[in-house]
């Protein structure tokens, strides 16, 4: 038989460290020299390792260390993406994401975490820019929130090898390009690690789960059957039962054609872990709002299940 990389694919961890590593555990990782290991797979983070959760830092040194040793791979969350544009500075010495008060609360744990210590700070941020924006590995696509081939024909050539962003490129990625105008690589950031969104027909909005008000919902983008709003739109139960049945735009559908499975997290999963389609597998299931800790345990298998899925809920396996 030939031999095929094992991958375990980890959620979104947000500060979470001892149900990381109940996980790891769970998976028969050890510690080794101060390092989670395992002696014949890989790790695989899906990003959003920071915010919310309680030991910031020791999550991204435990990720960091599996990753510069060789027994993990990470792509870059939205919330590693933020971090870095929280303290990148523009032109004008304006940090390229606003100090508000919303974005400062999102950041609050992380910011505590590092507070009275800039030079940590800045060496965990540089770490984060080194994270690639997606995974192309041995059978498997891995990325924070969609897989867009649109967006990564166009854009691909701009990134740094391996899928990388570079302070450089920081300055297009997080600014909005002005309405009308050609889309850049702030669009695609927005798809890639944030999920492709439709605008709600005219005259219907919703708060999010921070009590924000949006009038964009997210979308269902693995499943080409999902067309209409009610189908579509990955929200609340009562709120997606009172949207009209139109079809969502155009560009806000979207077909994955890669024959090979995609993971992602982001979207806030509940419930018992199960996969979108055989192609597809969220693994965020909400470990920072009571959930669970999740990985896909992947033997090489062109067609996912739910048998691939492992958990910790508490720390607690
Ligand atoms: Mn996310």
């Amino acid at each position: 038989m030939a031999e095929v990389a094992g991958y375990d694919v980890i959620g979104d961890i947000h500060g979470h460290a001892d149900e990381l590593e109940a996980l790891l555990r769970k998976l028969d990782y050890r510690k080794q020299g101060g390092t989670w290991r395992h002696p014949e797979r890989t790790a695989v983070f899906v990003g959003d390792l920071i915010d919310r959760g309680p030991k910031q830092l020791e999550v991204v040194d435990i990720v960091r260390r599996m990753v510069e040793e060789g027994h993990a791979k990470a792509t870059m969350g939205n919330h590693e993406f933020n971090a870095i544009a929280w303290r990148t500075l523009d032109e004008h010495g304006s940090p390229l994401r606003e100090h508000s008060k919303k974005n400062e609360d999102q950041h609050a744990a992380f910011l505590a975490a590092v507070d009275g210590n800039p030079e940590l700070h800045k060496d965990v941020v540089d770490w984060f820019l080194t994270l690639p924006l997606w995974l192309e590995l041995d059978g498997i696509n891995v990325i924070h929130a969609c897989w867009h081939t649109g967006y990564m024909d166009r854009f691909a050539d701009r990134l740094a090898p391996g899928n990388r962003l570079t302070p450089e490129l920081m300055n297009e990625a997080a600014r909005k390009p002005a309405p009308g105008g050609e889309e850049t690589l702030f669009n695609a950031i927005e798809v890639w690690l944030k999920g492709l969104e439709a605008p709600l027909p005219v005259g219907e909005k919703f708060n999010d789960k921070d009590g924000h008000p949006r009038t964009e919902v997210r979308v269902r983008w693995w499943d080409e059957g999902a067309t209409l709003y009610p189908e579509a739109a990955m929200i609340e139960e009562h709120i997606r039962a009172r949207l009209p049945a139109v079809e969502i735009p155009e560009a806000a559908r979207y077909r994955y054609e890669p024959q090979r499975p995609v993971f992602f997290g982001h979207y806030w999963m509940s419930g018992h872990p199960s996969i979108q389609s055989t192609l597809a597998a969220c693994t965020d299931f909400s470990v920072a709002k009571q959930g669970k800790l999740v990985a896909y345990r992947w033997n090489g298998e062109q067609k996912l299940s739910n048998e691939g899925f492992h958990y910790v809920q508490d720390g607690r396996t």
